[in-house]
């Protein structure tokens, strides 16, 4: 079985995604596009290489009989809709992240995957397919570091567009640590706050940038995160574990180090298309294999609940100031390893 994807939302990403699909993934073809706007419909199909049916309704392309799995691109706030009618059509469906943007909205998803009685829906959060992250991950489960007990992370970016606000600082950006933490460390996060040091003069009217996030997850570990995405500097990712017998580094993507005019250098990567491009390209095809076998791999519609969840508490932390608790319920049967 080979699957053919309708690609919904055809904006930055999900142009990426049609391009990665068409040429670099095996077992899958894009056959269907759709985007609110037909000439952005019109540029999803032409990197599809033309010969792919054009929509403007959601709906229409997902239940198309030629339509057997969906990738939903939309920007966060519209992911719902279109997950949740890929659950109803019965077609595996690959979410981007955030799977929403409030945690009531993935509630719903989950909902609806829960009721379907299938896994078919997979969160995009690619650092969990990132050759560092991994390699960090099997050191720490190596047992030969002792247990982890402070992480420090960086994510930092070189600006923003105009649109971006302070919430976006954690639902947008930290989205990415609040996913990728736990699943490394084997955690569950516990509390969260938010502190504003001094806002940078580069950043926009009305967005406080940087901003500091400190997290603890239920078994004592402290994660002090810097989002800081006016840093004017590149795409800068970093991420520290110190364990009890020694500290783990995220290695980055190797640039040369270079010798020049009285100094030593190394490029850091522009932008998270380019950084991550690895890691999307494992993380779609790791998709195509689970989803022909009617499986799910990578993060569930769970892991995007609870990433929500701890998002919406660091937002209220943004504001209070204080830290607040992450409260999730507890995985229901169904998301159970
Ligand atoms: C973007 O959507 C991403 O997913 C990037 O990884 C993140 O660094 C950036 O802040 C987001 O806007």
């Amino acid at each position: 079985m080979e699957l053919n994807i309708a690609v919904i939302g055809c904006g930055m990403i999900g142009r990426e995604h049609i391009e990665r699909i068409q040429n670099r993934i095996r077992g899958a073809q894009v056959v269907a596009v759709c985007d609110v706007f037909e000439e952005g419909a019109k540029k999803g199909a032409e990197i599809a290489g033309g010969n792919v049916k054009v929509y403007t309704d959601f709906h229409k392309a997902i239940n198309d009989p030629d339509v057997n799995a969906v990738v939903v691109t939309t920007p966060g706030a519209f992911h719902k809709e279109p997950v949740i009618a890929a659950i109803e059509a019965g077609k595996p469906v690959f979410s981007e992240k955030p799977l929403a943007n409030t945690a009531a909205d993935c509630k719903a998803v989950v909902d609806a995957e829960m009721a379907s009685g299938k896994h078919l829906v997979q969160v995009g959060f690619m650092r969990r397919y990132d050759r560092g992250y991994k390699q960090v991950k099997e050191l720490i489960d190596s047992g030969k570091f002792g247990a982890p007990m402070v992480i420090k992370c960086t994510h930092r970016a070189d600006g923003v567009a105009p649109d971006y606000t302070t919430a976006m600082a954690v639902t947008d950006t930290a989205i990415h640590e609040i996913d990728v933490l736990p699943w490394l460390i084997g955690d569950e996060w516990d509390e969260v706050q938010c502190i504003m040091p001094k806002t940078s003069s580069k950043a926009h009217e009305g967005l406080k940038d940087p901003q500091i996030m400190i997290m603890k997850t239920k078994g004592g570990i402290v994660n002090v995160l810097e989002v800081n995405v006016n840093c004017g500097f590149g795409y800068d990712i970093n991420c520290e574990v110190v364990c009890e017998n020694g500290v783990i580094n995220l290695p980055c993507p190797s640039f040369p180090t270079v010798r020049y005019a009285n100094n030593v250098s190394t490029k850091i990567e522009d932008n998270w298309i380019l950084r991550f491009i690895d890691s999307y390209d494992v993380e779609i095809q790791d998709w195509v294999d689970h989803a022909v076998k009617g499986e799910t791999g990578g993060s569930s519609a769970w892991d995007g609940y609870v990433a929500s969840i701890t998002a919406d508490a660091l937002v209220k932390s943004q504001t209070s100031g204080k830290a607040e608790k992450v409260v999730t319920g507890g995985t229901p049967d169904f998301y159970k390893k």
